[in-house]
């Protein structure tokens, strides 16, 4: 390693192996109790737990620290809808046979349509941008790298704390979605990634059972 100013690795916590299991068990559990929502309540949502959220989305491990994400956070009625409206444009093309009979086939156990109803009902939307240039200091426009996978990390650990503060969530991705760039006035250089949308859910939501079925670790792992 080069020499370049560093500080002692001393923030972890001092735990019993079986502790260790323990919690990362008890993780595994919550996270699997996770589910992706799409009958949202209008219920509200304080804001602070949204930016704790995104404060913990912007630790997440990225290209070269450039931290190459935007979230626009959208509460605003009007603008919500906007988005509502535009996307359900590109649904309805999806829908319509865009999307081809296999990807048609794959999305039928989980229900969705065209209809994006809860766009307009969900206290929160989240739009994640990634930056294709950017870099440490705000003005820069240097190249970023990894950007996708910056913003997938980020995304994951977003849905995690918004998950943890018992708010149910949806990753949507209306395909194409350059709208949302205009509709949150990004810049060109910017691609949007997807729509979290965060809230509690409506008091008789369901989720599809096909959503639920999870891969056993046999199947998702190989040891050596
Ligand atoms: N964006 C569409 C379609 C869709 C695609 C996949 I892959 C999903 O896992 C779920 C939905 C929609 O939101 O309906």
């Amino acid at each position: 390693m080069q020499d370049v100013p560093s500080i002692p690795y001393t923030n972890l916590p001092d735990l019993s192996d079986s502790e260790r299991i323990a919690r990362a068990r008890s993780f595994y559990l919550d996270m699997a109790s996770r589910r992706s929502c799409r009958m949202f309540s209008d219920k509200p949502v304080p804001r602070e737990v949204i930016e704790q959220a995104i404060l913990a989305a912007g630790t997440a491990p990225n290209g070269a620290n450039h931290q190459p994400w935007h979230f626009a956070v959208i509460s605003d009625a009007d603008m919500k809808h906007r988005i509502r409206e535009a996307a359900e444009v590109e649904e309805k093309a999806f829908y319509a046979g865009k999307a081809g009979q296999e990807w048609l086939e794959a999305l039928a156990p989980i229900g969705t349509d065209e209809d994006k109803s809860y766009l307009d009902i969900a206290p929160w939307h989240i739009v994640v941008f990634g930056q294709r240039k950017g870099g440490i200091e705000p003005g820069e426009k240097k190249q970023n790298y990894y950007v996708t996978e910056s913003c997938g990390i980020a995304c994951g650990l977003l849905l995690a704390s918004l998950h943890k503060a018992g708010l149910a969530t949806l990753t949507h991705t209306p395909s194409p979605m350059g709208f949302l760039r205009e509709i949150c006035n990004r810049p060109g250089d910017e691609k949007p990634m997807m729509i979290i949308v965060a809230g509690h859910p409506a008091e008789d939501a369901t989720v599809p059972v096909h959503a639920t079925k999870k891969k056993p670790l046999e199947q998702i792992s190989s040891w050596f």
